[in-house]
């Protein structure tokens, strides 16, 4: 079993609604526990001109295979009609694997850490709600100087 820490987004279509939504998908996952899921979040795009997003995070224990939970996702996102045109779009969800354990994977399809997770509030506030506060990221990077530079700006606790 590895565990896992799956971010999830939403900027259309009743966001909080999607991402409850999400949250009951991922807990039907086979070979899948989930031990446990953030507060919500809402805060701009970084996409100027985008609606709000909620974001969360969810804590999973697995033996699905990073490429074969990668695909779940996908799957769960595209039944709740995530439409992929342009990148950075807005979505009616998002679900990336942001750590697989203590695993760092380097390739076109998939990057744990997820790549720009260090820079992103509305990622690392509602991780740290669900792992120690001495928590290392799989290269070695401490969640705690993450949060520490990089403020809670514009953040909304829902
Ligand atoms: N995701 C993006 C782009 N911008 N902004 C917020 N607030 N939350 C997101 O999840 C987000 C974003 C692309 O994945
Ligand atoms: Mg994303
Ligand atoms: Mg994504």
């Amino acid at each position: 079993m590895e565990r896992v820490y799956i971010g999830l987004g939403s900027n259309l279509d009743e966001p909080n609604q999607q991402l409850r939504s999400a949250i009951d998908s991922l807990r039907q996952l086979p070979e899948t526990t989930m031990t446990g899921v953030s507060a919500f979040y809402s805060s701009e795009s970084l996409s100027p001109g985008q609606p709000r997003y909620t974001n969360a995070v969810a804590a999973l224990e697995t033996d699905l295979a990073p490429l074969v939970l990668l695909d779940s996702l996908q799957t769960i996102e595209a039944a709740q009609g995530r439409e992929r045109k342009e990148r950075w779009g807005p979505r009616t969800l998002d679900l990336d694997i942001l750590l697989y354990g203590d695993q760092v994977i380097d390739i076109p399809r998939l990057k744990v850490p997820h790549y720009h997770m260090q820079a992103r509030p509305f990622v690392l506030y509602p991780l740290a709600e669900l792992v120690p506060n001495d928590f290392l990221l799989a290269d070695g990077r401490a969640l705690a100087q993450l949060l520490a530079d990089c403020p809670f700006v514009g953040l909304e606790r829902l």
